[in-house]
């Protein structure tokens, strides 16, 4: 498989758990290289835009809510299949169903506050990176 970008997102719980570092190091020891890096406290309209496609589900007021409670760590993940690799180290959106050892099992309290987000296909992986960075803003490892 061909190298491959995804976006991630440390969420506000994991970041208010001071678990940026124990989140990064499990990307990392996976082969995934952190290629863009921005800590950021998402407004209102950055957050709705960027969960625009859940914008007609009833949990939507209460994601953006949580997403723009406090700051946020955006990140390029670059690796060998990274897209799946990522939502593999995540583990399940509920983290009751996160298989053990995964970020979400480790780190979430709740299928709201579940510490990460991971791009879930090449076309959102591409979307999520524009909308949070800029190209030179991303530094390829070659
Ligand atoms: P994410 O986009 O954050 O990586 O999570 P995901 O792909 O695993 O889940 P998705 O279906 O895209 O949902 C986005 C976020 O919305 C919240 N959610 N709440 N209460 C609910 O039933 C519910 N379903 C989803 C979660 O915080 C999820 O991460
Ligand atoms: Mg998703």
């Amino acid at each position: 498989m061909a190298q491959q970008r995804t976006l991630s997102i440390i969420k506000p719980d994991a970041v208010g758990k001071n678990a940026i570092g124990d989140i990064i190091a499990r990307f990392e020891k996976a082969g995934l290289a952190v290629v863009a890096c921005k800590m950021l406290h998402l407004s209102q309209e950055k957050a709705e835009g960027f969960y625009a496609e859940h914008r007609e589900r009833p949990f939507f007021n209460d994601l953006v809510g949580f997403m723009t409670s406090g700051p946020v760590v955006v990140q390029v993940l670059e690796g060998d299949n990274a897209i799946a690799k990522n939502r593999d180290l995540m583990g399940a959106t509920d983290p009751k169903k996160a298989e053990a050892g995964t970020i979400r099992a480790d780190f979430a309290s709740s299928i709201d506050a579940n510490a990460v987000h991971g791009s879930d296909s090449p076309e959102s992986a591409e979307r999520e990176i524009d909308y949070f960075f800029a190209a030179d803003e991303i530094c390829p490892r070659g």
